[in-house]
Formats: C-alpha cells, structure tokens, sequence
C-alpha cells in the first residue's frame, strides 16, 4: 500500500489518468483541484517575488538619507504596489493555493464541489492581478494610493493616475474570485467529507479554512462594495466619501477595515492551520488540545469581525474603549493557540526537517508580532505610534514571520504530495537560517525607528542620531532575505528535474492525505482507511505496525 511505482506517479501527474498529455492546455483548460491548487501556489509564488522586488527598492531609498534612487510620487506607487500586491496577489492567493490542495484530499473527496467555479475563481483571480499590475503601464503611472486606499488621498483630486482606477477595478475582480472559492471551500467541507470525518475528526487545516472561509464572505463584499463607491467618485459623479456634498470620508475607513481586519485573520489562520499540522508530526505526538484549537479557531474568527476601528482610534470618530478591549480579547485565543503548539511538542519525539524549523520560527516570530500588536492595541499608545515605522515593523512581524514562515512551511511539507520528490535538506536549511537573521536584522530595527517617530510612507528621512544606522541594518537585513530565497528556488528545479521517489506517506503523518499517492491520482483515492479519530492514517499505520509484530493485535 505504502510503496508506490514511481512511474505510476509520473503518469498521475501527466493527466494521464484521464487519456490526456501533459501538456499546457491541460493546465489551461483543468478544473482539478490539485492543479488550481499548484496554479495558484505558482502564481502568487511568482507575485511575491515581484512584490519582494519592489520592498528591496524601498529599503535600498531608505538605507541612508536623502533621494537616491526614486523620487516621491515613485516611492508611492512602489509602496501602494508592494502592499497591494503582498495582500492581495500574495497572501489572499496563496490561502486559495493551499485550500485547493489539501482541502479534498483531507476531507477524502475527489474534487470540490464545484470544480469549474473554482477553475473560474483562479482566472479572474489572474486576471484582476495583471490589471493591477497594468497601472505600470497607465499614464500617471500605477496605483499611488497606499494599499488602504484611504479617501481623499485617493480621489481623483489628489491621485490623478488611471493606475488608480485599474487598481479599484483589478482589486475587485481578485475579491470575486476569492469569494467564490470561499463558496467551494466552505461547501466541500460541509458536504463531501468522507464516511466517518465528523466535523470534529477533521484536521485543524480544514478548520482553519472553513473558519477563513466565512471570514471571506463576511468581509469581502465590504471591500467590493467599498472599490464601487470609490470608483463611483472619481469616475462617475457621486459623493459617497466627499463631505461637502454630504459624503463622509471616515466611512471608506470604516467600509475598508471592516474587510481589512478580517483580511489579516484571513492571512493568518490558515496558516497557523498548516502549523496545526506540521507540529505533531515532527514531534510524534497528537496535536495538544485538538477541541480547544477548534474552539479558539472559532473564537478568534468571531472576535476579528468586531476589532476592524482599531486601525481608525486617532480619527476621533469611534469608540475607543470598544475597539481597544475587543482587540485586547483577540489575544486570548491566539495565546491559546500558542501554548497548545508549544505543548504539543512538550515532551515531544522532536525532528527538525525544514518543514519543522520554518513552523518553530512561526511560532517565535509571531509570538513577538501578537505582544507587539496587542502593545498597539492600547490607544494611547497607538496615538503615539499611528503611522509610524512601529507600525510597519508590526504589521511585517505577523505577514512575514507569521503568514510567510507558514507558507514556507507548507511548501516544504507538502512538496513530496504535490511532486512525488522531496526538496533539499541542506537548501532548506540556508534558506531558514537566512530568513531567520534576514527577518530580525529588517523588521526588529524599525521598532526602535517608529517609536523614535520615523514615519512610514516616507521616500526619505532626517539623520537623526541612530536612525541612519538602523535603516542600514534594515536594508542589509532585507538584502539577506531577497538571497535567502534563492537556495529555495533551487531546491525547487533541482528537486523537479529528479525522478519522483517518494512514497505515500514520506513523514508518517496523520491526516488523509497521506492515504494516496505522492502525487494522488486524477480523482484523489482508489480507497479510504477507516475514521475513527482525527487522525486515520496514523491510526492505520499503528494497527499495521501492531499486526506486523508478533503478538501484537493482542495487545492493541
Ligand atoms: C519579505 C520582505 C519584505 C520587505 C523587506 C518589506 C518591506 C516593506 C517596506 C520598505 C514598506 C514600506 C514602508 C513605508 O515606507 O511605509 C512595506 C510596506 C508594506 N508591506 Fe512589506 N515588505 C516585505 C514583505 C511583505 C509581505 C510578505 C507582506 C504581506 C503579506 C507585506 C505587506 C506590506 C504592507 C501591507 C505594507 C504597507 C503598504 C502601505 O503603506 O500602503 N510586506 N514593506
Ligand atoms: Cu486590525
């Protein structure tokens, strides 16, 4: 059962199942959930790098004082990009590049529920990103409206661009797509798991997404509503956001945020759910507290719905008591989270292959970025802080050393599934390391810079004392990470251009889809062990293992 014919995966992967070649129009016609999954890990891969592109151009404007490289309206459209692009074509995508993987193989289906929606959700999600990405191309220039779009910066008094109007229109279309496939991942788990996955049998994973999902539809057609309105002002003659005829900028804050948090949890949550699942295989333990995980998923889904004013305490226009106390409460089933892992691998049987070291530096960076976040909380303090490079350093804590490490943890565990082939020890191991010293050398120095008042969205800043010499270290830190991918990249095309040689089952690990080939095959399962728990396949190897010794059924 476990060993598989390498040639068998080949021929999976090849779309051979179905009589088809592997050619490119396979790619371009399927609606197999796995291949979504692995265009859409590829596509928003290949954003990153664009987006990290445009975050080394920042950092080398900002690594001594004065205008070298880019001039003010450059430096917008670089940060308006690079945020966008990093939230947006990023982070959103690679939530949907994960669920679309794993979600059916873990539920034990074959597909989605709706597989063309979900093949549709991917080519809009395409296609909006290059009409972000075209403002490039526009008069005036790209998007210069930070990624928060806040009115009246971004009406068509102050941003002229028509950069501006691809952006709304663009960002709109990823948000449809991103709606929709909340639609299949939320159905497919209520409705295609396997005989025996009651909903508290399912992995931590698909909790996280079915939770993530939600969050989607609550606070993405805010955000559609809201790129409407706005493209309704500069366009179209209304006056949804302009006071002097009755508009009320404070509500494109309101509508924006009120997707914008959410949208944080949404990048955040299905990654501590890859967490979830990396943890306890690699320390030969249950994941600690399953039910309580599930629990504090929900809670911490449900609170994030109510927190959104706490990007909005300085405009003088919210309750800030509310805002402050619904935050600090978000605290406690994300710290509830934390000690489970840690607890987890409390008096664990502990390994520590790549996937494993990117999920333990998950958890100590984002240990820094929730107390640094929790600090921010606290309006008095925010007032200090608000639009400083405090914030910055806090915001890339949590998306960098939170979202990022799980997404690279992800990658390096599921690899063997998706390709067959195992990516490089060694590799991963500079390529960790790198993003460890990388990430603490960039992001912790700009703590010390915002709360000394270094304002971000600033091309250049005075020489004060210290701050000339912590934005270099800065630079030098984010110089180390744009290098350190590279041992990833080629981990990826060596490991690609090897024969696949892995088994089913390459970390015996818990959830299904370890059951099935490395790659699966077109429609996922030829058959399904038994759900007695939340982890079936660790439960089928141990009864193997006790039949397999002598005496052994008797004692299991
Ligand atoms: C990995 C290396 C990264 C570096 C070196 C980096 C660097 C930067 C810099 C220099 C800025 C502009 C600061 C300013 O002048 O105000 C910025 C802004 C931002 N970054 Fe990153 N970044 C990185 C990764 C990411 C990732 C992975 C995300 C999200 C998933 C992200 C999201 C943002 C956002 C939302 C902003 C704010 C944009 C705005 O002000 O409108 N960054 N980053
Ligand atoms: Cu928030």
């Amino acid at each position: 059962m476990t060993a598989i014919d390498p040639a068998a995966g080949q021929l999976a992967d090849a779309g051979a199942v179905r009589g088809e070649r592997g050619d490119i129009l396979t790619w371009l016609t399927t609606t197999d959930h796995k291949r979504i999954g692995i265009l859409y890990l590829v596509t928003a891969f290949a954003f990153f790098l664009i987006g990290g592109l445009l975050a080394l151009l920042m950092r080398l404007e900002l690594a001594q004082p004065g205008l070298q490289l880019v001039d003010a309206e450059a430096y917008n459209q670089t940060f308006t990009m690079h945020g966008t692009i990093m939230m947006f074509l990023f982070g959103t995508p690679m939530v949907a590049a994960f669920a679309n993987y794993l979600v059916p193989l873990q539920v034990g289906t074959a597909d989605m529920v709706f597989p063309r929606l979900n093949a549709l959700s991917y080519w809009l999600f395409l296609f909006g990103g290059i009409v972000v990405l075209s403002g490039y191309f526009a008069a005036g220039g790209a998007a210069d409206v930070g990624w928060t779009g806040y009115v009246p910066n971004s009406d068509l008094h102050y941003s002229t661009t028509t950069g501006t109007d691809l952006w709304i229109v663009g960002l709109a279309l990823t948000g449809v797509a991103t709606i929709l496939g909340a639609i299949n991942f939320t159905t497919t788990i209520y409705t295609r798991r396997a005989p025996g996955m009651s909903m508290l049998r399912m992995p931590m994973f698909c909790w996280n997404i079915l939770v993530a999902s939600i969050l989607i539809l609550f606070a993405f057609p805010a955000l559609t509503g809201a790129l409407a309105m706005l493209l309704f002002d500069r366009r179209f003659g209304a006056t949804f956001f302009v006071p002097a005829a009755g508009g009320d900028p404070i509500l494109w804050q309101h509508l924006f945020w009120f997707f914008g948090h959410p949208e944080v949890y949404i990048l955040a949550l299905p990654f501590f759910g890859i967490i979830s699942e990396v943890i306890p295989v690699f320390s030969r333990k249950p994941l600690f507290g399953y039910k309580v995980m599930v629990l504090a998923t929900i809670l911490i889904g449900a609170y994030s719905m109510s927190v959104w004013a706490h990007h909005m305490f300085t405009t003088g226009a919210i309750n800030v008591a509310f805002f402050s106390l619904s935050s600090f409460l978000i605290a406690v089933p994300t710290g509830i989270k934390i000690f489970n892992w840690v607890a987890t691998m409390f008096r664990g049987r502990l390994t520590f292959p790549t996937p494993m070291l990117f999920a333990t530096g998950f958890i100590y960076l984002f240990v820094i970025g929730g107390i640094t976040g929790v600090i921010v909380a606290s309006a008095p303090i925010d007032y200090q802080f608000q639009d400083t490079y405090y914030v910055v350093a806090h915001l890339h804590n949590v998306l960098v050393g939170g979202s990022v490490f799980g997404i690279f943890a992800g990658i390096y565990f599921w690899f063997p599934k998706m390709t067959g082939r195992r990516l490089d020890e060694r590799l991963g191991k500079i390529h960790f390391w790198s993003w460890v010293v990388g990430f603490i050398l960039t992001f912790l120095p700009q703590y010390q810079l915002g709360a000394s008042g270094m304002p971000r969205r600033y091309p250049d800043y005075a020489a004060n004392p210290g701050w000339t010499e912590l934005n270099l270290v800065s630079t030098v830190g984010s110089l180390i990470l744009g290098l350190g991918v590279i041992p990833f990249l080629v981990a990826v095309v060596t490991a690609l251009r090897r024969p696949p040689d892995q088994p089913n089952d390459p970390w015996e690990a818990n959830s299904l889809e370890w059951w099935t080939t490395s790659p699966p095959p077109h429609h996922d399962f030829t058959s399904l062990p038994p759900i007695r728990s939340e982890r079936p396949v660790f439960d089928a190897r141990e009864k193997a293992r006790a039949s397999a010794e002598p005496g052994g059924e008797a004692r299991s």
